[in-house]
């Protein structure tokens, strides 16, 4: 078996040249940050393969055995359509992780893992009073803001609400409807520029701020536009709210198309309508994003769930 490493600006195109020089037998080892914003993947290849590449590409053997090794994770990694790439750091790691300790619990050892490869966000975090969602239409915007406002109200921290979405209609009503309920003072900001006045007073009255914005089809450079207009006015959170139910590969698109607006939290929604978790690690892990929280039911009430390597262990394991 050879490694080749595969350098690319993000994983979409990684994946596209590896099928494309390499084919479909490729085995995806590992991915880390490459030169500049680059990422570089590493692929093991058959030996027998005749395959052609430039003379200056790595070279170097690996042993079979590492990358056979902790196959029931491997299994379950499958099971939950993990992105092969991301897959493979985490089996990496694992790998390291075991060697370090020699722990035989493989829950501890895969969330030991996971803690090494993710960040995890507390949800009313205070060192980002300002918070922002963004998504595509029908994500889960609108419900993740009243959960954070619920639980805000309930650990006794003032927040209000601010909402940007004039794109569909009603979409202000039931957000305005749910802040009546809450008892929590709502507004509507038609652009940046009341937005950003909006947001600066708010940050003298309230602990936490929280923004919404017009749900968009990330595909569509008019739609992406009217989101950054928002999100270049303030320095705040911005969190990205994903169903966590869709397709892995196409999750990954759209992450990166909002990670390049900035969006730095990832907060899946519907969890509790999915069984495989594969597009949420995929997601978090190519496109460079803290966990936020869960969202696992439509019920304001219920609030958000918090998201740990614990916790993604027991359900990758489950
Ligand atoms: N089952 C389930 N439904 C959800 C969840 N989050 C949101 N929803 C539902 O999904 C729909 C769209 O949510 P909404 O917050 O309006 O999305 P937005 O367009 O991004 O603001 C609504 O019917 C919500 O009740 C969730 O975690 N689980
Ligand atoms: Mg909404």
């Amino acid at each position: 078996m050879k490694i080749k490493q595969i350098s690319a600006p993000n994983m979409s195109e990684a994946l596209i040249r590896i099928k494309s020089e390499l084919g479909d037998d490729a085995i995806i080892i590992s991915s880390e940050k490459g030169e500049g914003s680059n990422i570089l993947v590493s692929v093991a290849i058959d030996e027998d393969e005749e395959v052609f590449f430039d003379e200056e590409d790595q070279l170097q053997n690996i042993r079979t055995s590492e990358v056979i090794e902790n196959q029931h994770i491997r299994d379950c990694l499958n099971y939950h359509d993990v992105l092969e790439a991301v897959s493979a750091k985490i089996l990496a790691t694992v790998r390291q992780e075991g060697h370090h300790q020699k722990d035989r619990d493989e829950q501890e050892l895969l969330a030991r893992s996971l803690s090494k490869l993710y960040a995890f966000s507390d949800i009313l975090d205070m060192r980002h009073p300002v918070k922002l969602f963004m998504g595509t239409p029908g994500s889960g915007k609108s419900t993740a803001i009243a959960k954070v406002a619920t639980q805000a109200k309930f650990n006794k921290i003032s927040s209000c609400i601010i909402s940007t979405d004039n794109v569909r209609a009603g979409a202000n009503k039931q957000l305005e409807a749910f802040a009546e309920i809450l008892a929590v003072d709502f507004y509507f900001c038609k652009d940046k520029k009341t937005l950003r006045q909006r947001v600066d007073d708010a940050r003298k009255t309230y602990g936490l701020v929280l923004i919404d914005t017009p749900g968009i089809n990330p595909f569509m450079e008019q739609e992406v536009k009217r989101v950054e207009e928002y999100v270049q006015a303030l320095e705040c959170q911005k969190i990205l709210t994903l169903d966590a139910g869709r397709n892995t590969m196409e999750a990954v698109e759209i992450g990166e198309i909002f990670m390049d607006l900035g969006a730095r939290y990832l907060l899946p929604t519907r969890l509790d309508l999915t069984r495989r978790i594969g597009t949420v690690l995929s997601v978090a892990a190519c496109c460079d994003m803290s966990f936020y929280a869960a969202s696992v039911s439509s019920s304001i009430a219920n609030g958000l769930a918090e998201i740990n390597s614990q916790s993604l262990a027991k359900l990758i394991l489950s």
